[in-house]
């Protein structure tokens, strides 16, 4: 998941565990076990109504912390054809992902490098509430230097821009400009809109990454050290020591 901070990660992965804890189905997979249970809950107790008392509220900021890499997030489903898998999610501090696109070789974006180079499918997360308030100039700037930053690495691996926060609404021609930088940076990228008011929408998003990840890339082609002579001896050593 890429994103400035505040963009609306975490709130993303956030709802959609809430709804497979409540037996919704993410992918037409099942929800089976997680082996970050613990990171989940401490997420989700934030958007919990737990008393009259206490209003939900939303996760508190993921820091960008030390370490190189990002707290996974992770998720086994059981797929409508018993296939089994296990899913990894980037929850990485939105701070990494601006220095990334700012500049690429930046020590602070070294999470974000190790993200990019590891992920099967992306999500980049376009703040509309952002991009439809007094900042709407400089988000503007910042999604699109991160989206042809990903041009630069994303080769075929599955992509979806999410309008997030979709109750607000930037005007035409700032979401042109975006699209037109996703239309030449990653062409085959797709989009879609996640609100909070409409739960249902998260698990969209989450969906638009899964699916086309789902069946796991083929292994490259293997390409022999052959020279002159056929692929199968050059793995036997034909001219080594005779
Ligand atoms: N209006 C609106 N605000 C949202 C929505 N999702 C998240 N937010 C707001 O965005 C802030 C940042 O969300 P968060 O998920 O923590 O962003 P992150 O830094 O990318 O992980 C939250 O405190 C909310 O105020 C949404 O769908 N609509
Ligand atoms: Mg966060």
């Amino acid at each position: 998941m890429l994103g400035a901070h505040d963009a609306g990660k975490t709130t993303l992965l956030t709802g959609n565990y809430l709804d497979l804890l409540r037996g919704g189905r993410l992918a037409d997979a099942r929800f089976i076990e997680s082996r970050t249970l613990h990171a989940w809950e401490a997420l989700a107790a934030w958007v919990r109504f737990d008393d009259a008392a206490r209003r939900p509220s939303f996760p508190p900021h993921t820091p960008r912390g030390t370490s190189r890499v990002p707290g996974l997030l992770h998720l086994a489903l059981r797929g409508p054809r018993d296939e089994f898998r296990d899913v990894l999610l980037a929850d990485a501090p939105g701070e990494w992902f601006t220095s990334w696109a700012i500049q690429e070789d930046a020590a602070a974006a070294a999470g974000a490098r190790w993200v990019v180079e590891h992920a099967d499918a992306f999500l980049v997360l376009a703040d509309c509430s952002r991009l439809a308030g007094p900042g709407r100039g400089s988000a503007r700037k910042d999604i699109r230097t991160l989206i042809e930053r990903l041009g630069n690495h994303v080769g075929d691996r599955p992509t979806t821009l999410v309008w997030s926060k979709a109750d607000h609404t930037p005007n035409d021609a700032i979401r042109e400009q975006i699209r037109q930088a996703l239309r030449t940076s990653v062409p085959h990228a797709r989009e879609v809109e996640t609100s909070t008011t409409n739960r249902r929408t998260l698990v969209n998003a989450l969906e638009a990454a899964l699916r086309p990840a789902w069946i796991p890339p083929r292994a490259r082609a293997l390409t022999e050290p052959v020279l002159d002579h056929q692929p199968f001896a050059a793995f036997r050593g034909l001219h080594a020591g005779s």
